[in-house]
């Protein structure tokens, strides 16, 4: 039986299975065995086509962030690039007007956001259909994903959420809080620093052992699932949030729009993107989402630059901030002294782990 056969049967028999307490065991492994076998499905289609995954698509990101467009084809993701970026984009009536990542840039409140145009989505691109994987993998450089649902088609969500869970990518969730550690002896042992609800040590240990680790140290810190163990393990996955725009308002009345709203039960921004409606709203609502701060250099024994702000991702550590900067800096680096909200006094001596705030003040001490 071929892997793709594997992988069916896996599947059939998961789709058959009732998940409870006496399955979850059962379950959790199957699960492992078919993402351990789609891996290797990918591995081999790689090899076989000689290129790299991501090849004729890899775009490299510059500016601050990058946000992704994803979409149904024709809900209007070029219209809203070009609305939003310098990015000239085709926009067609007809599906698939975008056959290739098109790039744009956003400047707002002094912060370039790289915006990256995908060709329209369709169920299964993932797995190969329309342009597929190699294109959605452009997504995984997203620090945003920008879903864009039309009014005429508001329930596309779960399929485009179920197509970048495909590729490796999870939207609106962080990263599990577990640490596995391969030892050389002891088996495995689990420790759980919260109660598990989701998933049971025996479950663990069983997933562990269809990846080949039989002796291992596994720190469990939050109640996860088994799929998230199961992430944790395979490495590849990258979290990024999601923002959801709603387009083409303008083709309905408001009343109907009350009633398509309603029956979402996340945010979505009403937009049309070709008329401009709402377009500085929704500028202003990706620069809040992409959690920005604002650091102000100070050269040693200088004056702060209070005109030109670093602009970096909340989050960001004085060790980030030098590789922002300069290569070198890092190596160079003897101290940071900080101004600002992160510090408890003025002036305050920090390492290359110290966590930015918005609107810190900032001076490097070099050897
Ligand atoms: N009525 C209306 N039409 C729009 C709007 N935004 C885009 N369109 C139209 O929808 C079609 C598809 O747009 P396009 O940006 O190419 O969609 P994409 O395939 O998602 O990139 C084009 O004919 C656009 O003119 C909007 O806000 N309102
Ligand atoms: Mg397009």
């Amino acid at each position: 039986m071929g892997i793709p056969e594997k992988i069916k049967q896996i599947e059939e028999e998961i789709a058959r299975t009732q998940i409870n307490k006496a399955t979850e065991r059962h379950l959790g492994v199957l699960k492992a065995r078919r993402a351990k076998l789609m891996r290797e499905q990918e591995a081999r289609q790689i090899k076989a086509s000689g290129k790299g995954s991501d090849d004729g698509y890899a775009v490299k990101k510059t500016g601050d962030a990058t946000v992704v467009l994803i979409g149904m084809p024709s809900v209007g993701k070029s219209t809203i690039l070009n609305q939003i970026t310098n990015a000239k984009s085709k926009v067609g009536a007809y599906d698939f007007t975008t056959l290739t990542v098109v790039p744009g840039l956003m400047e707002y409140r002094g912060a370039k956001i790289q915006v990256l145009d995908l060709p329209g989505i369709i169920a299964g691109a993932a797995q190969g259909k329309g342009l597929g994987k190699r294109v959605l993998s452009v997504a995984r450089s997203a620090d945003l994903i920008l879903i864009t649902l039309d009014v005429f088609q508001p329930g596309a969500k779960p399929i485009l959420l179920k197509e970048l869970r495909e590729i490796g990518i999870r939207p609106d969730e962080k990263p599990p809080n577990i640490v596995v550690e391969k030892t050389a002896v002891g088996g495995v042992s689990v420790i759980a620093q919260v109660p598990l609800t989701k998933i049971r040590k025996e479950t663990v240990k069983d997933i562990l052992s269809v990846y080949g680790f039989h002796n291992a140290r596994v720190m469990i810190r939050e109640d996860i699932n088994d799929d998230q163990l199961i992430d944790v393990i395979l490495g590849s996955r990258v979290y990024a949030p999601t923002f959801t725009v709603l387009n083409k308002i303008d083709m309905i009345d408001p009343e109907s729009l009350r009633k398509v709203r309603e029956k979402l039960d996340y945010y979505v921004l009403p937009l049309a993107a070709e008329s401009g409606v709402n377009i500085d709203e929704f500028r202003e609502q990706l620069y809040q989402r992409l959690e920005f701060i604002r650091v102000y250099m100070r050269p040693k024994g200088g004056e702060t630059d209070y005109k030109e702000p670093l602009i970096v991702r909340s989050g960001y550590t004085v060790g980030d901030v030098c590789d922002t900067l300069h290569k070198a800096l890092r190596t160079d680096f003897k101290y940071a002294q900080v101004w600002g909200k992160s510090v408890r006094f003025g002036g305050q001596k920090v390492g290359l782990s110290h966590k930015l705030h918005d609107e810190d003040v900032l001076t490097f001490v070099t050897k």
